[in-house]
């Protein structure tokens, strides 16, 4: 198949954004949420598909374990804002769900959020990821999708990451906004990519508490065992093999799912500058972000 051009970043409302979530603005606007549908929130490569998963799961992993084996999850999960060629949109598909509760993916920055899920107060979970193992997962899914900004060389790319010039803008504002946001909607659970590394079954519970869900103990070790990274990265359904604008022998979607990756790409002279600049960006006393656990 044909591979759609490298789409180029430009402003859209202050945020560096590309054609492909910018293209269906108005139905993305005016997508009307229900009270119980679920928003999974995150900055790119957070740990948005291990999550959408583990709702799946949650929700529908006893009653309709036929999805687990026939829908892949970025159709269990519609992305809202995205409108690549030749699929369907993600308001189309988040439309047509069939599911009770609706499971919508987002990666906008929170006051891009079309109004309708707040006027809903629909429950909202939010993935954050350390910014060092973002940027580095950022870069290996900008070589190998095809709906991603020509990434460039790794130090031209972490460049772009500092300066804000990504796709859904600068993870700084991101994972502030966000943090913000919970102050005031109570909906809304603020996940840590390193907490799930770290304790699975532990955010699973948080989860479930949030949620209002109380599987028995052995649904619980089902959900575990099924999104494990390798369990996932061979499961075709949530593998993106599926998906044609990614070249996998690139870089598998699934890649590495570790904390700490970063020290394999980072020079010291380069994780000085960022230290050094995330200093000066990131003065919120809340965010503890762990770069190693
Ligand atoms: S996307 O494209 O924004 O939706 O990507 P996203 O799903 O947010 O993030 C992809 C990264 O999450 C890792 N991942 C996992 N890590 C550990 N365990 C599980 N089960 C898991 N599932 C996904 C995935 O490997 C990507 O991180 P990297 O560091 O690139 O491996």
């Amino acid at each position: 198949m044909e591979q759609p051009p490298r789409p180029k970043l430009f402003d859209f409302h202050g945020v560096s954004m590309t054609k492909y979530f910018t293209d269906n603005w108005d139905n993305v606007q005016n997508f009307k949420a229900r009270p119980d549908d679920i928003l999974i929130a995150t900055y790119p490569k957070a740990g948005t598909t291990w999550v959408s998963h583990i709702l799946d799961l949650l929700y529908f992993g006893q009653t309709s374990p036929e999805r687990q084996t026939s829908i892949p999850i970025h159709e269990r999960v519609p992305f809202l804002e995205i409108n690549s060629p030749s699929l369907p949109t993600g308001t189309d598909l988040a439309e047509k769900l069939p599911t009770s509760p609706r499971l919508i993916k987002t990666h906008l920055p929170v006051q891009l959020v079309p109004k309708s899920f707040w006027e809903q107060n629909c429950r909202i979970v939010y993935v954050a990821r350390n910014a060092k193992d973002t940027a580095v997962s950022y870069f290996h899914f900008g070589r190998m999708n095809m709906l991603q900004p020509e990434p460039g060389d790794w130090s031209s790319f972490l460049h772009g990451f500092m300066e804000g010039k990504m796709v859904f803008g600068p993870w700084y504002d991101h994972v502030t906004g966000w943090w913000e946001k919970k102050q005031t909607h109570s909906k809304l659970l603020y996940l840590f990519y390193e907490d799930l590394i770290k304790d699975t079954g532990r955010e699973i519970d948080h989860l479930c508490s949030f949620l209002g869900l109380s599987p028995s103990a052995e649904e619980r070790e089902t959900v575990i065992g099924r999104v494990q990274f390798d369990s996932m990265k061979k499961n075709k359904m949530t593998n993106y093999s599926t998906v044609q604008i990614m070249d996998l022998k690139v870089s598998p979607f699934m890649r590495k799912g570790k904390v700490a990756d970063w020290k394999n790409h980072f020079t010291v002279a380069q994780s000085e500058q960022f230290d050094e600049d995330y200093k000066k960006r990131m003065k919120h006393p809340m965010q503890q972000f762990r770069t190693e656990v």
